[in-house]
């Protein structure tokens, strides 16, 4: 017998990573090749990104995809995270000209302040929540603080991008096929202080700091390309990491609907790897049932480690103190 729909709440939906990940999502990516999807497609109320959305929700129309069985489009979030069982937060405020860090948190803060009220009001039961808009973590922590029935634990952030960066480029330094490449997980915050663990990572069944035997390019020169990463490819392409961001977070949610699979997301920290308990740190996780997880706590931290965590941790208490009015 077919599957019943799955409810998809997307916002940002008309921005440039909703534009690389509905396609994505309606030909079955994200959920698998037999799981029908109704896209519920929330934008900001004004006449440009409602018009836009429109735009994209015809093409969707035009690429008749079979599992595709409802598009909702609505600047109302009440509509639009309405049942939802995924409830996939993209759109965010972009830092404009001379802006300070703490002025964007604050402005985001408000956006997801008010989904985080709303998914806890009108989204399904089983409603989970991934966050991609920036700053990622310390979003998803807001709108997890809004939230009553819904436990701190379904709400997750991104990381994966990150990940993913990481893991290509210990395939290129090693001369390996990517796929080679495995554990490798991304700790802390999704900004340039994140720490890629390489010390657990494994190349072909060996460690990867065995396999590449450069210590001092593992702690400085992969840190920091994955690090920056996002900034050399707006400096390239003259606009951030969309299709590339897309891709992550059909992976991220993949992994999260496939027990057994083994990823970094970030998850309210509750103090593990030495992170502050209330702040949303990336960590690795195992899946257990289709969108549970539990963290994999078994990997000792060396001091190099240790430190890095230490780094990203601070960051995620400042920016924790920035909205400490608002959680
Ligand atoms: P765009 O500016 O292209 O699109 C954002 C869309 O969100 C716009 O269409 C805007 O109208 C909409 N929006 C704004 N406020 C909204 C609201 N309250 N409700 C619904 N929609 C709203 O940005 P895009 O390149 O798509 O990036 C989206 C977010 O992802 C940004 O915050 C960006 O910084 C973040 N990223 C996060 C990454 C991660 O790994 N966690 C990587 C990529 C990306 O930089």
């Amino acid at each position: 017998m077919a599957k019943a729909p799955i409810k998809v709440a997307v916002t940002g939906a008309a921005g440039q990573i909703g534009y690389a990940l509905l396609f994505r999502i309606a030909s079955g990516a994200m959920f698998g090749p037999d799981q029908p999807v109704i896209l519920q497609l929330i934008e900001a109320p004004f006449e440009k990104p409602m018009a836009a959305l429109n735009g994209v929700a015809m093409e969707l129309d035009d690429c008749a995809f079979p599992l595709l069985k409802g598009i909702v489009k609505t600047s109302d979030a009440s509509v639009g995270f309405k049942d939802a069982n995924w409830c996939l937060l993209v759109g965010a405020k972009p830092r404009g000209p001379g802006m300070e860090r703490a002025d964007l948190l604050k402005d985001n803060g408000k956006i997801f302040i008010e989904q985080g009220k709303i998914i806890d009001a009108v989204a399904a039961d089983d409603a989970r929540v991934a966050v991609v808009g920036n700053p990622a973590n310390t979003n998803c922590m807001i709108a997890a603080s809004q939230a009553k029935r819904l436990t701190p634990d379904r709400f997750t952030a991104m990381v994966r991008l990150d990940q993913n960066r990481a893991q290509t480029q210990l395939a290129q330094k090693a001369g390996v096929d990517l796929t080679e490449v495995k554990d490798i997980f991304i700790y802390g915050n999704h900004s340039p202080t994140m720490f890629p663990s390489f010390a657990h990572a494994t190349i072909g069944g060996k460690a990867a700091a065995d396999v590449i035997n450069d210590k001092a390019w593992l702690e400085g020169p992969f840190l920091e390309t994955v690090g920056k990463r996002g900034a050399a490819i707006i400096a390239a392409r003259g606009a951030s990491s969309a299709a590339s961001a897309a891709n992550a977070l059909v992976d991220h949610v993949r992994s999260l609907v496939t027990p057994g699979a083994i990823h970094s997301i970030a998850v309210k920290s509750n103090g593990l790897y030495g992170f502050d308990p209330e702040v949303w740190a990336g960590m690795p996780v195992r899946t257990t049932t289709p969108g549970s997880y539990e963290v994999i706590t078994s990997y000792e931290m060396d001091d190099f480690a240790k430190s890095k965590i230490a780094a990203t941790n601070k960051e995620l208490v400042d920016e924790r103190s920035f909205v400490a009015e608002m959680l």
